[in-house]
C-alpha cells in the first residue's frame, strides 16, 4: 500500500487479473481504518450479505465488497465529514446538517470510489443508500441494508430474531419490517428524520399494500 500523502490518497489495492481486486486486501484496509468493534461489525455485514447473496442469487463478491466498505467513513469526525462534502461538492440536506453522522453513507460511497478505487456503480449506490434506504432499491441495495441490520453482532433492535429469519424467506417483507421499526425508533427518539428515510418507508408501505413486493 502506498504511503498516504493527501488525506484521500488512493489506496493501492492489490489487483489480480482474475478478481479485479483482492477482498483480503480490502479487509486489511478496513482493519486499519476502523476501530475494532466497527471492524467486527463490518465483517459481520460482509458475511451476512454473502449468505443473502447465495440465497437470492446476487453477486457474492460485489455484496462482500459493499459490506466491507459500507462504513468506511464511520471513523471520520462530523467536521471531517462536512469538510469532505464541501470539498467534493457532495450536497448536504437539512437532516444531515443537524445530524452529520448520516453523511457517513454518502462520504463512504465517495471514498469507496476515490480512495479505494471501486468503480462498480451498484456497489457505490448500495453504500450510498445503506443508512436511509431509497425507493426502488436494487437487490444489492436491499441485501446491504438488511445485512447491516441483522448481522450477528447486532443486539439492540426490536424484532431482530424475526428479521433474521424473514431475511432468508421474504427479502421485501424483511426490508419493510426494518424500515417500519427504524422509523418508529426515530420518531420515538425525536431525532431528525431524513426525507429519504421517510420516502423509502412510504414507498415500501405502498408496495406492500399493493401486494407488489416479492
Ligand atoms: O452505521 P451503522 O450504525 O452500522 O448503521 P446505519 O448506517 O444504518 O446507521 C444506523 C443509524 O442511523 C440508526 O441509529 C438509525 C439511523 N438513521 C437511519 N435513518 C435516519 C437515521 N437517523 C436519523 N437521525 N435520521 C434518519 O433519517
Ligand atoms: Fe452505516
Ligand atoms: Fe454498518
Amino acid at each position: 500500500m502506498s504511503k498516504k500523502e493527501g488525506a484521500f490518497r488512493k489506496t493501492e489495492l492489490k489487483r489480480t487479473e482474475k478478481t479485479g481486486y483482492d477482498l483480503t486486501e480490502l479487509r486489511k484496509c478496513m482493519e486499519k481504518e476502523l476501530d475494532p468493534k466497527r471492524y467486527e461489525h463490518t465483517l459481520g455485514v460482509a458475511y451476512t450479505a454473502a449468505a443473502l447473496a447465495m440465497r437470492y442469487g446476487a453477486d457474492i463478491k460485489k455484496v462482500q465488497t459493499a459490506g466491507l466498505l459500507h462504513d468506511c467513513a464511520k471513523n471520520l469526525t462530523n467536521e471531517k465529514l462536512i469538510r469532505t462534502c464541501h470539498k467534493h461538492n457532495i450536497a448536504i440536506n437539512a437532516a444531515e446538517q443537524k445530524n452529520p453522522s448520516l453523511l457517513h453513507a454518502k462520504v463512504g460511497s465517495f471514498l469507496a470510489w476515490h480512495k479505494y478505487g471501486i468503480e462498480d456503480r451498484e456497489i457505490l449506490d448500495a453504500i450510498m443508500w445503506h443508512t436511509t434506504g431509497k425507493p426502488e432499491m436494487r437487490l444489492l441495495d436491499k441485501i446491504l441494508y438488511i445485512a447491516d441490520y441483522i448481522e450477528p453482532g447486532r443486539n439492540q433492535a426490536p424484532n431482530l430474531p424475526q428479521a433474521r429469519k424473514l431475511a432468508f424467506v421474504d427479502l421485501d417483507g424483511c426490508l419493510f419490517l426494518i424500515l417500519r421499526d427504524t422509523l418508529a425508533y426515530l420518531s420515538a427518539s425525536k431525532t431528525e428524520i431524513d426525507p429519504m428515510t421517510q420516502q423509502t418507508y412510504d414507498y415500501y408501505r405502498n408496495e406492500k399494500e399493493k401486494g407488489g413486493c416479492q
